[in-house]
């Protein structure tokens, strides 16, 4: 995958290109420098001039140790750049006659000395960087100072997305993580992903900047089902190869067992399992663990030897004994040199004080870091209160799981979820040790909400849900402006967010709502302009909802979304020309003509109606939807919209 800067060319950035053109600007003038787009939005962006030219040939310098993967980032951006030859060299010229790129982390002092001499300062926080590039003589200097090996992995991603064809621009970056952890948990029901999606995913986190992939497939039954049982070679084997890619592209690989189902946990011979099955993974490279304990029944033991050890089975009793287990892994985990293990407590979905988790947050190894979803499972948002709460519940500052774009439940039925990602309160940064998402089945489907999320842990008090959201969409359209737009209206029909209840969290079709509601005020206003204006955006709205799928599938360049998003895209172009003919009904001269058209539009929506999600790659399967509730019912009322004579009967 690669997305150099040009395709993150920000609308504002086109415009200033263009504005140049347009006020024929005075030979002498100083052509104007945007700054670039860079996704998370950095935390401090200073423009020092105009763009540096790159030149043909560069100079890298090295400074203490760099990581392989890192190294060919650079290199990768800069042959993509139109860079043909790099060479090395250990040391900084006093004057410059070409472009140097010194790349390492704070402890070097070769760094320390390269940043001072472009003027920006050291990053000290965890993750953090410092880029900084200004022209230098006759060539130019580039600055990549890590504060560490992750910190300058990201600070090469920012590289990446500002780089254009021969140039970089002059500035100064200081950037770093609000939160400690970010990415994903893939910890829903039904398909889980394939090796090849979560290799994928991974190196996307990775462009993002996000640090976390935990593995928790429900329906891995080497994890959940028959958590006991190892894994065949050959599985062990792929998963070794997506855990290597994590590693590489300095994401952490988690792995998570599910053992609540039937596990007994007095018994020695179970946390052996555990410790067998860790000892399997850590064997391919996996250096973190978890062990879920959600969805499980916990107010009756699997196993009398529980009743024994424990008193009689209950909440209490239950948090006494998972603390008891996890207790033995944490420290396997602290003797072995690994960090935290994770866990979701069987009480994950509100921060209300109960006896299982008062008893989970006196019992449990401090170090052990805990998940919960929020004030419900789904919850309509989540807050600093909510999360300081939880603070409070389980003892501890905890890692959130947040249960969006997730659609394995009954209520997201037949449903994409893309809305953007919203509804966080900025400053939750101070109470949470980090976020991951649960995602779709659909993998590239997820990425717009994910990268939302993403952005907010990277910079919460920085986020703008909207600005996240047309960012993603202008990643899958690899920066086209149409593919963009097409990718947009797709989007509302697949606003809704639905919540475990029958209330949604976010709205359906928010866009469409609008401009069917102007049609309905029109009508009734009599206001016969207003209604032909009404009438006409209905109309031009409906004829991008028929294009939007052809665009989306010839322009999209992650590969994967079309192929996930088949039935809906198909949905959504019988759904437009069903609304075209709405519209052309309401225009119509005559009774006749409107009634022709609105019989039409009923077809064809009927026939949207009938088109299922494919089959097996989702749970629940079931119908599509597409804008809901907004389109369907604009549809089926339109006809008694306007008076319609009957025709004269012959
Ligand atoms: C499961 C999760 C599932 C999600 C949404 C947690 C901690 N566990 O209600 O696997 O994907 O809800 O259906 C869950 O959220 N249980």
């Amino acid at each position: 995958m690669s997305f150099t800067r040009s395709l993150f060319l920000s609308g504002a950035l086109a415009f200033a290109g263009a504005a140049i053109v347009t006020f024929a600007a005075p030979a002498n003038a100083v052509p104007l420098t945007a700054a670039p787009a860079i996704f998370p939005a950095p935390v401090s962006l200073r423009l020092a001039g105009t763009d540096i030219s790159l030149g043909k040939s560069i100079v890298l310098v090295r400074a203490g140790y760099v990581d392989a993967e890192t190294e060919k980032l650079v290199r990768q951006v800069m042959s993509e750049a139109g860079v043909e030859t790099i060479r090395t060299a250990t040391k900084l010229p006093a004057r410059f006659d070409t472009t140097y790129v010194v790349i390492g982390t704070t402890d070097a002092t070769a760094i320390r000395s390269a940043l001072a001499r472009t003027g920006g300062a050291l990053p000290t926080e965890t993750e953090g960087y410092a880029l900084a590039s200004h022209a230098d003589g006759d060539g130019a200097l580039i600055v990549l100072a890590g504060k560490d090996g992750d910190g300058l992995y990201h600070a090469a991603q920012t590289l990446r997305q500002i780089a254009t064809a021969g140039h970089i621009p002059a500035l100064t970056i200081a950037d770093h993580p609000a939160m400690p952890v970010r990415g994903t948990i893939e910890g829903f029901y039904g398909k889980p992903w394939s090796m090849a999606e979560r290799a994928e995913h991974i190196e996307f986190l990775a462009g993002m900047k996000a640090n976390t992939y935990i593995y928790s497939p429900k329906d891995d039954a080497f994890a959940r089902a028959k958590w006991r049982d190892a894994y065949p070679a050959e599985t062990l084997k792929a998963l070794g190869e997506v855990v290597g890619d994590a590693n590489r592209h300095h994401v952490n690989f988690v792995y998570a067992i599910s053992p609540g189902p039937s596990i007994c946990y007095s018994d020695p011979a179970d946390l052996e399992a555990i410790r067998q099955k860790f000892a399997a993974l850590r064997g391919i490279g996996v250096r973190s663990f978890y062990i879920a304990l959600d969805d499980i029944e916990y107010t009756k033991w699997n196993c009398a030897a529980d009743e024994a050890a424990y008193g009689p089975s209950g909440e209490t009793a239950a948090a006494h004994a998972q603390a008891t287990l996890l207790n033995e892994v944490q420290a396997d985990l602290a003797a072995a040199g690994h960090g935290s293990l994770i866990m979701v407590p069987t009480e994950y979905y509100n921060v209300t004080v109960s006896p299982y988790k008062t008893e989970l947050a006196k019992d449990l190894d401090p170090r052990v870091v805990i998940q919960w979803t929020g004030t419900d499972t789904v919850p309509s948002s989540i807050s600093v209160a909510d999360a300081r709460n939880a603070t409070k519940a389980f003892g501890r500052k905890t890692l959130l799981w947040d249960n969006y774009p997730v659609n394995d439940y009954g209520e997201s039925a037949g449903r994409l979820l893309m809305a953007p990602y919203d509804r966080r309160e900025a400053g939750l940064s101070t109470e949470l040790a980090g976020i991951v998402s649960n995602p779709m089945n659909q993998e590239v489907a997820s990425r717009p909400a994910v990268m939302g999320l993403i952005a907010f842990a990277w910079n919460d008090t920085g986020y703008d849900a909207e600005r996240a959201w047309r960012a993603a969409a202008r990643y899958l359209a690899g920066g086209n402006p149409q593919v963009t737009e097409a990718l947009l209206t797709f989007f509302d029909t697949q606003h809704l967010a639905p919540t475990f209840g029958n209330q949604p969290w976010q709205p359906q079709a928010p866009r469409l709502r609008v401009l069917t509601n102007r049609v309905r005020d029109a009508l009734a206003s009599g206001d016969t302009a207003e209604r032909a204006a009404a009438l006409e955006a209905l109309g031009q709205a409906a004829d991008d909802l028929t294009a939007a799928p052809d665009l989306i599938r010839a322009g999209v360049t992650v590969p994967g979304f079309a192929t996930e998003a088949q039935p809906w895209l198909d949905a959504t172009a019988l759904w437009g020309r069903a609304l075209r003919l709405t519209v052309d009904g309401l225009r119509a001269g005559d009774a006749m003509a409107a009634s022709r058209l609105f019989g039409e539009a009923a077809r064809l929506a009927d026939e949207a109606t009938k088109i299922r999600t494919i089959p097996g790659a989702t749970r629940p399967e079931g119908p599509i939807k597409i804008a809901d509730g907004v389109l369907d019912r604009f549809i089926a009322e339109a006809p008694g919209l306007i008076y319609q004579p009957r025709p004269p009967s012959s």
